[in-house]
């Protein structure tokens, strides 16, 4: 049986793809800095596949270390890293954004992808395979106005999924990328700054992507034949174009 570690996984797609991934037999490490939700999701998992949790900040660079260092032999071979956990921090235009944000979005979505990568791809190596997921986005494919740093912070993800690729590709390690369009999970919310009814309008008038679309995509990703690697895979909701154009009465 293989093992996937999480990053991001109380909530949205990263919840939604660990309970695909139970349904796949894939024993499961669960990441996250909410303990209590990462219990309720091992309970619900551990009836079918073996779970552990890890409760971290990504931003954390030795914690990250320590945490990942600290994994049961039985849990300790990594086959799949599906680096996850970010978000956006406010929707500002450059000239008034908010410096925390940018802060919050550079150290979790780059630096933090960056850390927990660096703590698992020397076991991969060392095993001599693995699987990477990176999980960019849209806004790192296109820059929308007011999306500046939350579109470089994922533009970051785009060029580390590449150099990832090459420099792994000696190794027999598998890089992939999945670059959704909307996807209604509590990513307006932590945008937002927990402003709901601003959060819900974002998905109003069409047909959203959820979480479970994108978990689905992941487990196809994962479950390829060894020879086989999906590199980049953009997906949006039918009514959305780009980063810009959604058609609100498509519902
Ligand atoms: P959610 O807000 O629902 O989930 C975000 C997850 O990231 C949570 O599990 C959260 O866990 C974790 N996380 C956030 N900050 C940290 C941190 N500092 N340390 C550890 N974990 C952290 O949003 P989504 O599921 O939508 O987002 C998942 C990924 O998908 C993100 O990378 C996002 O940029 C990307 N994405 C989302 C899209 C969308 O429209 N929703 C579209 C394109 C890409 P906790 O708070 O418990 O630590
Ligand atoms: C999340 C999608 O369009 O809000 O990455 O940037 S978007």
């Amino acid at each position: 049986m293989k093992t996937a570690l999480i990053t991001g996984a109380t909530s949205g797609i990263g919840k939604s793809t660990a309970i695909e991934l139970a349904k796949h037999n894939i024993n499961l490490i669960l990441c996250g800095r909410r303990q209590d939700r990462l219990d309720v999701l091992q309970n619900e998992l551990s009836k079918t596949v073996k779970v552990h949790t890890l409760s971290f900040d990504v931003r954390e660079k030795e914690e990250v270390f320590k945490k990942i260092d600290s994994l049961p032999p039985h849990f300790s071979n990594i086959d799949i890293l599906i680096n996850n956990a970010g978000n956006a921090h406010g929707l500002d235009p450059i000239q008034t954004g908010n410096l925390d944000d940018w802060d919050a979005m550079i150290d979790i979505n780059v630096k933090g992808l960056l850390y927990v990568s660096k703590a698992i791809i020397p076991k991969m190596i060392a095993h001599g395979s693995g699987h990477i997921i990176n999980i960019g986005s849209i806004a790192g494919k296109e820059v929308y106005p007011n999306g500046n740093v939350y579109c470089a912070s994922k533009h970051a993800v785009d060029a580390i999924n590449k150099g990832m690729r090459i420099d792994l590709n000696p190794y027999g390690i598998r890089v992939s990328a999945i670059h959704p369009g909307l996807v209604e999970t509590e990513f307006s919310n932590v945008r937002f700054k927990n402003d709901d009814e601003r959060a819900d309008n974002v998905y109003k008038g069409f047909d959203p992507l959820t979480p479970e679309d994108i978990a689905d995509i992941i487990a196809f990703v994962v479950t390829r034949p060894y020879h086989v690697n999906i590199g980049d895979l953009v997906v949006f909701p039918t009514a959305q174009a780009n980063s810009t154009i959604v058609n609100k009465n498509f519902v």
